[in-house]
């Protein structure tokens, strides 16, 4: 048995030429959206990406395989099959790789691939972190562990709405992670632009981030750094029309006692039902501005290295 990573023609390419790469995760096609939305966002994140003169690299376990770079089918499968498909995180890599599972794998996960290949930047819509409540279930994802591990830029609209947002930054100033505001002194909440907490730093360009990133890995602090980087005012959603339906969905959620890995995607589909597909029309805008923005990010990266 080997576990080599396994690459895409495009990102073979693209590694021997030193392209710009940006990493992309399959959990938010399996998981976080509904078909066929979710295909359409998958396939979008990836032109945005080229567009902005990076190669996209799509993250996911296939017949136990750790492959960067999927073809335009394999995408669609993952997209159609949607939650049928383990979501797979770190502390489930061993066991998809062993038995030869497909998985979708999550921040966390994709974080870990991405740096096993050499990835510096990966775009996600928005990161796991500490669940309201969480001083009664433990609920915390591995997503803030793996920033602590993983030497990764994450372009993120700050954290899901979902979550505790004050216990997440306080999380990640314990894992000493930066958490970079791009454009903006606020963390952003994922469907807004404003948490009602402060970003402890604050970079204008693509180019200032790169070179924090330079000073981290050149410090020898290893790990990754939250490039928070709120949706575009004209998807952002108004704090009264987003938190009853959150309120509502974890409501559903305790009732049905719904918890572990299934809960970030039980509260999503939840919260696009309470809103008409409404929180859903925001996650597609986030997740391309998020894709933008860090393609601009590997370019100034590459740019910078030697
Ligand atoms: N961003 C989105 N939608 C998602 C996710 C991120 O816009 O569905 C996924 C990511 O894969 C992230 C996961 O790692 O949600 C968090 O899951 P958990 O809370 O179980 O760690
Ligand atoms: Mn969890």
């Amino acid at each position: 048995m080997t576990f080599d990573l396994e690459f895409s023609e495009e990102l073979r390419a693209a590694r021997a030429s030193g392209a710009p790469i940006v990493a992309l995760e399959s959990t938010i096609i399996a998981h976080g959206m509904p078909y066929p939305q979710n295909a359409a966002t998958a396939r979008a994140l990836e032109d945005i990406v080229r567009a902005g003169g990076a190669v996209p690299a799509t993250i996911a376990v296939i017949a136990g395989k750790l492959r960067v770079g999927l073809t335009a089918e394999e995408l669609d499968r993952f997209a159609r099959d949607g939650r049928s498909i383990a979501k797979v995180s770190v502390r489930d890599l061993p066991f998809a790789v062993a038995m030869r599972r497909d998985g979708a794998t999550t921040v966390a996960s994709t974080m870990r691939i991405a740096a096993m290949a050499g990835i510096r930047v990966f775009a996600t819509g928005g990161i796991g972190g500490v669940h309201r409540g969480a001083e009664k279930t433990f609920d915390i994802s591995a997503d803030l562990t793996e920033f602590a591990r993983s030497d990764v830029a994450v372009v993120t609209a700050g954290a899901k709405a979902i979550l505790d947002l004050a216990l997440t930054l306080e999380t990640l100033e314990t894992l000493s992670v930066p958490v970079i505001g791009l454009g903006t002194d606020r963390f952003p909440a994922f469907y807004s632009r404003d948490s009602g907490y402060a970003v402890p730093m604050r970079c204008e360009t693509a180019a200032d981030i790169a070179s924090v990133m330079r000073a981290k890995w050149e410090l020898g602090l290893r790990g990754g750094l939250v490039i928070a980087n709120p949706i575009p005012e004209e998807s952002e959603m108004t704090a009264s029309e987003i938190a009853p339906a959150i309120a509502a969905a974890i409501a559903r959620a305790d009732a049905r006692g719904i918890a572990g890995k299934d809960l970030t995607p039980f509260l999503l589909a939840e919260i696009a039902a309470v809103t008409g597909g409404r929180s859903l029309a925001a996650n597609i805008a986030l997740a391309r501005n998020n894709a933008a923005a860090a393609a601009a990010i590997a370019v100034a990266y590459n740019e910078g290295s030697p």
